[in-house]
């Protein structure tokens, strides 16, 4: 948690992003709303059960809900835009990927700062998120209906614990270590003490097997659903990332719905982000075993030192200088 330290003290100058969003109109059927959502993820993967589970069945009656899975209808991080271009209907938005276009988001993809699932959920019900989520919508175009429980991030390597143990960021020097493309999530990597390297997530099991890159992080669930622990030999856990998703909508298509469609929609995404989240829960804290069976060795490295240096890093940041006054502090008392 980042007791240690204030926004004030991280701050050393500003950077801001400017958007200028242009809309076009979707194409909405006379019949029913076309509803596509736009994922990196599996179809398997918990939230994509969970919007197609419960999301759709509670909004079937006047919305026509069409995933597009493992990036086939649009590419990771591409997304947003596509929405703010009218090109989209739905996706599931990193906090990386909004810092992108706002960087005080960058707050929520901090390491260390979101404590659990229950804290994420915190934060964003919280009047602390207003500012945000209005800005989104103003300048992007962009809903945030929900948050969604991705999980703790950790470290994945291919190296198997003979050949490199790590439980200091210093072991991790010189590490290729595969982080999503943006330029948060390239800074987490270099704050664990990794060598990042941008590559779409649809490309990491590749990456893996062919040794373009030592690692990757994610959560377990995400491991086990991509295969990754065919691919690499250990696990550390780093749980450097509490990781989480918002469920986006357009805020052009959303502006055309009646108040019961809207509310219908709200709900609907809320009870999918729950479902979600618990389901991920229960597998995160099931899947060590089945890991381990598949010969992944897993263990814990010493978490003050990591902590201490992922924090250490973001003083005096770039991203640090972006966070409104305050909301650190909001984050971490939400977080007791
Ligand atoms: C990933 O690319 O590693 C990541 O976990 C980042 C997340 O924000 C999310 O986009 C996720 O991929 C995809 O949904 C695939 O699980």
């Amino acid at each position: 948690m980042f007791n240690t330290f204030t926004r004030r003290a991280a701050v050393s100058g500003l950077v801001a992003a400017g958007l200028a969003a242009s809309f076009v109109a979707p194409a909405i059927s006379e019949e029913k709303i076309l509803l596509r959502l736009a994922t990196a993820g599996s179809a398997t993967d918990q939230r994509s059960v969970a919007m197609a589970e419960v999301f759709a069945p509670m909004v079937a009656d006047f919305a026509d809900y069409q995933p597009g899975y493992n990036a086939t209808l649009f590419a990771q991080g591409t997304e947003l835009e596509a929405i703010s271009r009218g090109n989209l209907e739905m996706s599931i938005a990193s906090a990386q990927e909004m810092a992108q276009f706002f960087p005080e988001f960058s707050i929520f993809a901090t390491g260390y700062v979101h404590q659990n699932a229950e804290h994420q959920v915190k934060v964003f019900n919280d009047p602390l998120m207003d500012a945000f989520k209005k800005k989104a919508e103003d300048e992007l175009g962009v809903k945030l209906l929900s948050v969604m429980y991705l999980g703790r991030r950790h470290v994945n390597l291919r190296q198997t614990k003979d050949e490199l143990t790590v439980m200091t960021p210093d072991d991790l020097a010189g590490v290729n270590l595969r982080m999503p493309g943006t330029d948060a999530w390239q800074f987490l990597g270099k704050a664990l003490g990794a060598s990042p390297t941008p590559m779409a997530f649809t490309e990491v099991y590749t990456g893996l097997s062919t040794g373009a890159v030592d690692g990757q992080d994610n959560p377990l669930p995400t491991v086990v659903d991509a295969k990754f622990y065919e691919v690499t030999n250990q696990i550390i856990l780093t749980s450097h990332l509490v990781d989480l998703n918002y469920i986006a909508f357009s805020k052009q298509v959303w502006d055309k719905l009646s108040a019961d469609q809207q509310a219908k929609i709200q709900a609907a995404a809320d009870a999918a982000a729950e479902s979600g989240r618990q389901k991920q829960l229960e597998k995160e804290a099931n899947l060590v075993a089945f890991l381990q069976e598949q010969g992944m060795e897993i263990y814990e490295p010493d978490l003050d030192a990591f902590r201490n240096h992922v924090q250490a890093q973001y003083v005096g940041s770039e991203f640090a200088a972006s966070w409104p006054e305050g909301v650190l502090d909001r984050i971490n008392e939400l977080g007791k």
